[in-house]
């Protein structure tokens, strides 16, 4: 449904040329705002919480420096431009290609993307004791895709490490179906125009391969922040944003 929807909306944009909103394959946050100004959220948990997986001092600079530079360079943007400023974070991003002014669209596309993959990321997570387990749902989901629950470990880990330098690794729904995908820098799923078309659908997980988010604890290690990352993965969050993502 949410991809018949997507593709009616892109042949409508083709038809018209106009900036005609595409559908978002982004799901939104229950806490999140809709519009700039756009404000840090708070961690839904405390910095130490993720140990011995993720370290506090980590997650301290990660969530206050690095997340809050990319809303203020985000907020600084939309300032620049009303017109862009009143439209949800998610419609930004699926539709970048209608940005016309290109300073403003690569502000946006790393900025406004770097705010949404950062917020999802942190409900990505829970403590290790509240990590809980894939829906049957997914668990099946899983299963009918990778083979096994290892096998998808296996593929997602893959995409982590081969990612050169900085992006993210992704488990998304693409027509209806589990797919294991990685985008470069702040790029997500729902840039619709910007990803490759093979990387386009709605994130269940994502991963965060970017050195500030391992590097003090692992160092060069990126696989074993990944391998770590597994005991720390909210399995009850993946499964809300599986069943909303198969409607
Ligand atoms: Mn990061």
């Amino acid at each position: 449904m949410e991809n018949q929807l997507s593709n009616m909306n892109r042949r409508g944009f083709v038809k018209i040329g106009t900036l005609a909103a595409t559908a978002t394959l982004l799901p939104g946050f229950a806490s999140a705002q809709t519009t700039a100004p756009y404000k840090l959220p708070d961690l839904p948990y405390g910095f130490d919480a993720l140990e011995p997986h993720i370290d506090a001092k980590t997650m301290e600079i990660h969530h206050d420096k690095h997340h809050a530079a990319y809303i203020k360079n985000l907020n600084t943007a939309l300032e620049a431009d009303a017109e862009l400023a009143k439209k949800p974070l998610e419609k930004l991003l699926g539709d970048l290609t209608g940005i016309r002014d290109e300073a403003a669209r690569t502000t946006i596309r790393n900025n406004g993307g770097g705010h949404w993959n950062h917020a999802f990321f942190w409900e990505t997570l829970a403590p290790a004791s509240k990590a809980g387990e894939a829906s049957k749902e997914l668990a099946a989901a899983i299963d009918a895709a990778f083979g096994s629950m290892d096998g998808f470990k296996k593929a997602f880990g893959e995409a982590a490490a081969k990612r050169f330098g900085s992006g993210w690794a992704w488990l998304i729904v693409k027509d209806g179906k589990l797919k294991v995908t990685s985008t470069p820098n702040q790029d997500n799923p729902a840039m619709e125009g910007i990803v490759d078309a093979k990387d386009i659908g709605t994130p269940i997980l994502g991963l965060d391969v970017w050195e500030h988010a391992y590097y003090l604890h692992y160092q060069n290690k990126r696989p074993d922040y990944v391998a770590a990352w597994w005991n720390v993965l909210n399995w009850g969050k993946a499964s809300e944003r599986f069943a909303a993502a198969k409607g």
